[in-house]
């Protein structure tokens, strides 16, 4: 069975607790339990890790190259500051498929420019935590 990493960056930790009106009202626990579970079903196994380090989700994405066969990844505010994370996804040979919760088009002009999806095969934004659902599912097509 191939192997799906959940990635998600600094913040989202709070997921749930944090500008709801934002972010929503499901935790990350939510999320993770959901997208375990949809993967199952599509004959995937999903492995979920989330940091507010920066060099911690880089050493993740390393660790990828040799157990994942593919990424959805919210790297919060690093999407739009992080060389180092782009770097190391081009280092990684499967498909990427990049999650924000809220439309970062709709909101502050500094959050409009992702260095991921540089490398992203695909980038939800808006969905609210059902476009980690949508990554999955997009991620399990890619992988057939
Ligand atoms: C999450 C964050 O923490 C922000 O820094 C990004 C993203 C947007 C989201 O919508 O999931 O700008």
């Amino acid at each position: 069975m191939k192997t799906v990493y959940l990635l998600n960056g600094p913040n989202l930790n709070l997921l749930g607790k944090r500008q709801p009106e934002i972010y929503g009202h499901e935790t990350l626990a939510d999320v993770e339990r959901d997208c375990m579970a949809l993967a199952q079903g599509l004959g995937l196994a999903l492995e979920a890790f989330q940091s507010n380090h920066e060099g911690a989700i880089i050493d993740t994405i390393h660790a990828a190259r040799e157990k994942a066969a593919g990424i959805v990844i919210n790297p919060g505010a690093f999407t739009h500051t992080s060389i180092a994370i782009l770097d190391a996804l081009n280092a990684f040979e499967g498909p990427v498929i990049e999650v924000h919760i809220s439309n970062v088009h709709k909101r502050e002009a500094f959050r409009h420019h992702s260095y991921v999806s540089l490398r992203a095969e695909g980038v939800i934004a808006g969905l609210g935590t059902e476009g980690y659902k949508a990554a999955v599912r997009r991620l399990a097509m890619l992988l057939a």
